[in-house]
């Protein structure tokens, strides 16, 4: 309560950039390069109810870093899951899907995950899972905000 859309957005960046100059351990580092493999939600994986907000506020990301997205196709049993990019912050908070792009349907996420690089320095990419009308990201967290730092 009280903060504007952009306060919001710059404690989002502050908090990530904190978090980053501590470089948390834990992750591999998979090129000469630096880049790394970051499972989004670790051993949770893709799913419904984890708290994909909290999750990404832990975790440094930085330029050609890859997010790997992990979730078992669909069955009798168990929900779709789908990854989407949405095109602000607004639409971030309210789970509006009208403007998203697909970045990963609802097969992808099996095997060894869906892997999406993280291009853009500073670039804020808002994930989202896009199944249910939004209600996974509303109601079940599945959501994250991004932004790729320069690696240091
Ligand atoms: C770092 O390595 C990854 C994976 O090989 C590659 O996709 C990326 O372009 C590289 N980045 C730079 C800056 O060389
Ligand atoms: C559905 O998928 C889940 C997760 O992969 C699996 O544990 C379960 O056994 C599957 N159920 C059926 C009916 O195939
Ligand atoms: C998901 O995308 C893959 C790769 O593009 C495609 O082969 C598959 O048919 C798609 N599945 C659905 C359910 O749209
Ligand atoms: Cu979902």
């Amino acid at each position: 309560m009280g903060f504007t859309v952009a306060q919001r957005l710059v404690l989002i960046v502050a908090v990530a950039s904190i978090l980053t100059v501590s470089k948390a351990g834990g992750f591999d580092l998979d090129h000469k390069n630096g880049s790394r493999k970051i499972v989004v939600g670790g051993q949770e994986h893709w799913r419904f109810g984890y708290k994909y907000t909290s999750w990404a506020l832990k975790t440094p990301f930085c330029v050609d870093d890859v997010l790997v997205f992990k979730y078992d196709a669909p069955n009798a049993t168990t929900f779709p899951h789908s990854v989407y990019l949405l095109p602000d912050f607004v639409s971030f908070l309210d789970c509006d899907l009208s403007r998203a792009t697909l970045v990963a349907n609802t097969t992808q996420g099996g095997g060894d995950g869906f892997e999406f690089v993280l291009k853009d320095w500073l670039r804020p990419y808002y994930f989202a899972c896009g199944e249910n009308k939004g209600l996974h990201c509303k109601d079940g967290n599945m959501k994250f905000a991004a932004v790729p730092l320069l690696r240091h």
